[in-house]
């Protein structure tokens, strides 16, 4: 297992569209495992594939207080969702930033394991927020795409300024 470097926005790499994973051999289930522990390290309650740098439509999740009860999803898609709620996010993309946003309450989500079944999983309140934040990552959208053009401007002016500083 192996710690991987979290993308900062305002990186491009962020905004590309992942590719769907075609076969689930050993590279992805590694992949898996070293974003899974990255996300344990960070620490967060999911992780996107493009936030490591990898092109691939795979995600993990974790929102349990016990920090035991990982998803890892591989071609996610939301194929049902319904009702609105407002929640804080977070970003390991975006340090040091939290905004309210409104999203879905309720989702149905369809993916595949690591073993290429394809399972289909229904999720209200944070995990719900959770997965349409990861899924959100492997199209190109962050969390800041949803908020309005000055808390947008402002939040780039900081992470601009913080590269300047950190590098
Ligand atoms: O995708 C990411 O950048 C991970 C992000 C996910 C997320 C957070 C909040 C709402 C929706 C999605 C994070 O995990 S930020 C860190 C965080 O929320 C957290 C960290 C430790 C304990 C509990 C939460
Ligand atoms: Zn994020």
């Amino acid at each position: 297992m192996a710690l991987l470097k979290i993308v900062e926005y305002p990186d491009t790499r962020l905004k590309g569209l992942a590719q769907p994973v075609a076969r689930i051999d050993r590279e992805i289930r590694q992949l898996a495992d070293d974003m899974a522990e990255t996300m344990y390290d960070a620490p967060g309650i999911g992780l996107a594939a493009p936030q490591v740098a990898a092109g691939q439509r795979l995600i993990v999740v974790d929102v349990s207080d016990g920090r035991n009860e990982l998803l890892t999803l591989i071609n996610p898609e939301i194929i049902e969702k319904s009702g609105e709620e407002e929640m804080k996010e977070g970003c390991l993309s975006v340090p040091g930033v939290l905004e309210t946003v409104r999203r879905a309450d309720r989702v149905k989500v369809r993916a595949q394991d690591v073993s290429g079944k394809t399972l289909e999983l229904e999720a209200d309140g944070l995990l719900a927020v959770c997965l349409q934040h990861e899924i959100d990552h492997l199209n190109g959208v962050l969390f800041v795409d949803h908020l309005s053009r000055l808390k947008q401007n402002l939040i780039r002016r900081k992470a601009e300024k913080r590269m300047r500083q950190h590098g």
